[in-house]
């Protein structure tokens, strides 16, 4: 039995990943508790596969699989999806800007609730470096939409730190189509259709460099995700 599965999706991560799989490894091998980590890569330009298969071969939690399409961070989050067996599903960032600690804790007050999502934008977050203005804009500007187009009443939805029950993403994995980055909000509009109890709790988070995000070109793409999760029935 594994009690955490914790899936990175990676795109041209060689600069970032590899403290964050040896942090995540150490630190879950502390709690005691069965667990594994699954790399889910795609179109990498750069040296990411051969830093993730050194650590592959040394720690037996990590895996990884690799796509050659385009599948984009959602694309990849839903492909992990179908390869885990953690009786908590969760995701993060390869960037580390969410410490394993912090999604250990996130994960301990998830009690009745079906899954609880880290937020940086609510009362008692903790942000020890913020994201560069733009960015900010752009958030409080994507999360506008999400509450009008999707109906959702979360502060934060794109956070990295999503932990899961597992029978929740067994039931929607495949209802969801959005291969970009706002899958975050759309999966949470499908968990929130089936009827699930979601909590949203402050976290500690710090900003990294390097993002893989260009928010001109994916804001757009972004945006029609929302319309057409909200159209479709
Ligand atoms: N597999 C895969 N992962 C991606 C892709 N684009 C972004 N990611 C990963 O998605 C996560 C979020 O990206 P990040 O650069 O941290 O975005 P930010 O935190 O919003 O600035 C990181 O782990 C990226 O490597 C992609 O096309 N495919
Ligand atoms: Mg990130």
């Amino acid at each position: 039995m594994t009690d955490y599965s914790i899936i990175i999706p990676a795109h041209n991560e060689e600069k970032r990943i590899k403290n964050t799989l040896i942090n995540y490894v150490n630190f879950f091998r502390n709690t005691g508790k069965d667990f594994e980590i699954l790399v889910v890569l795609n179109g990498c330009k750069d040296n990411t596969i051969s830093i993730v298969k050194e650590l592959e071969n040394k720690h037996k939690e990590i895996k990884h699989v690799n796509f050659d399409g385009a599948i984009g961070k959602g694309g990849a989050l839903l492909e992990g999806f179908k390869l885990v067996n953690g009786d908590l599903v969760t995701y993060t960032d390869a960037d580390g800007a969410t410490l394993p600690e912090t999604l250990f804790e996130l994960s301990k007050k998830i009690s009745d609730y079906d899954g609880i999502i880290g937020s940086r934008w609510i009362k008692g977050a903790n942000i020890l470096k913020k994201q560069p203005l733009s960015r900010r804009i752009a958030s409080r500007g994507f999360n506008l939409l999400v509450r009008i187009i999707l109906g959702l009443n979360y502060k934060d939805t794109q956070c990295a730190a999503k932990v899961f029950k597992k029978n929740v993403i067994d039931k929607i994995k495949n209802k969801v189509e959005s291969t970009n980055f706002a899958i975050d909000a759309v999966l949470l509009y499908h968990i929130k259709k089936e009827g699930f109890k979601i909590k949203e709790e402050p976290i500690t988070w710090e900003d990294k460099e390097f993002s893989t995000l260009r928010i001109r070109k994916v804001i757009p793409n972004m945006f029609m995700t929302l319309v057409k999760t909200r159209l479709k029935k």
